[in-house]
């Protein structure tokens, strides 16, 4: 499924020994060779593993294909995440390659016409794969830029038909006691959930990621398939989904069952409303030394901007 099997960002540098330094480099070399001879040959179609949809060939929808910032390099990008199954540090990239993400079944249930359960890739055929560089804003006041593959959850939503009582979608990450040494700490509430209103699930902007800079998504992403929300602060983007819920009821999150007084349902950025601890007014650009102006919703409040209408009275909740 991974066409480059062993990425060069993987080892850490003490590990860099100059056996492992050639073997990488080699297997990287392998990889890249390999997929751009495949790309370029004639009968490349046929070449190619057949029917992997997320592949690099996703068109780039031309509605996203700016982010208005620089790329954020996938190097800097893979070695600095949050997931906290791994770890409550940015250094999990490592710890998580031990999450088993093939095969992947995912949950569809609650109320809707169609629950199911599917298999990630029987899933991600019936979807309609596209590229878009989206903004990302963490909470912490750092933001990156990211070339994602993926398709809308809206028409994962139109897969299920919800009937007319569900009014949320509540994500569930995996929680694989084996694989993910986080879950020992016991404080926490797992496994990692979130939640958005079917209005906001049906916007064109949430979109199912499963691949980025042009390969099938890397295990620290989020593998095989996560959320990303760009409007809202990062911890609503959750990673390594494995069900998908339609209720009547708000779901209750992964941070806000930890500290509803910090991290609440809607979390929509704006850089007027400071998180308890910290100002949001700006954030630092990942893999740069700079600090920029945050916007509100992330700069995306012409696509979403309506969905709050109506909702003023929630206050400062709308924006944590
Ligand atoms: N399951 C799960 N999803 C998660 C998190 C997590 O700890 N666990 N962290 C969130 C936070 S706070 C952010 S900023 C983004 C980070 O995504 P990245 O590591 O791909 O940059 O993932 C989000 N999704
Ligand atoms: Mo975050």
């Amino acid at each position: 499924m991974h066409y480059i099997r062993r990425p060069s960002w993987h080892l850490s540098e003490s590990a860099a020994t100059p056996e492992s330094v050639f073997m990488n480099r080699r297997a990287f070399l392998a990889g890249a060779v390999g997929a751009a001879a495949l790309a370029a040959a004639p009968g490349a179609a046929e070449a190619r593993p057949a029917e992997i949809p997320w592949t690099p060939e996703a068109p780039r929808n031309p509605a996203y294909a700016d982010a208005g910032r620089p790329v954020t390099r996938e190097r800097v990008n893979a070695a600095y995440n949050n997931f906290y199954e791994f770890g409550s540090h940015k250094k999990i990239a490592s710890a998580a390659q031990a999450l088993k993400s093939d095969p992947w079944t995912v949950e569809i249930d609650g109320l809707c016409a169609h629950p199911q359960r599917i298999g990630f890739e029987d899933l991600v055929k019936k979807m309609p794969v596209e590229e878009r560089v989206y903004r990302h804003r963490c909470v912490e006041a750092w933001s990156m830029v990211v070339p994602w593959i993926g398709f809308p959850l809206a028409e994962l939503v139109k897969l299920a038909e919800p009937t007319s009582d569900a009014k949320f979608v509540r994500f569930e990450t995996a929680a694989d006691r084996d694989a993910m040494p986080g879950l020992r700490q016991r404080w926490y509430p797992w496994p990692y959930t979130e939640g958005v209103t079917i209005e906001e699930a049906m916007n064109p902007l949430p979109f199912m990621v499963t691949g980025a800079y042009g390969k099938t998504l890397h295990k620290q992403f989020g593998a095989p398939m996560r959320l990303h929300l760009p409007w809202k602060f990062g911890f609503k983007s959750l990673k390594s989904i494995t069900r998908i819920s339609f209720t009547a009821d708000r779901p209750v999150g992964f941070w806000e069952e930890l500290q509803a007084s910090e991290y609440g349902f809607w979390a929509n950025v704006n850089p007027e409303v400071p998180h308890p601890r910290w100002s949001q007014a700006r954030e630092r650009v990942l893999g740069t030394d700079e600090k920029i102006p945050t916007q509100l919703f992330n700069g995306y409040g012409e696509e979403v901007a309506h969905l709050y209408k109506g909702k003023e009275d929630l206050g400062r909740a709308l924006w944590m």
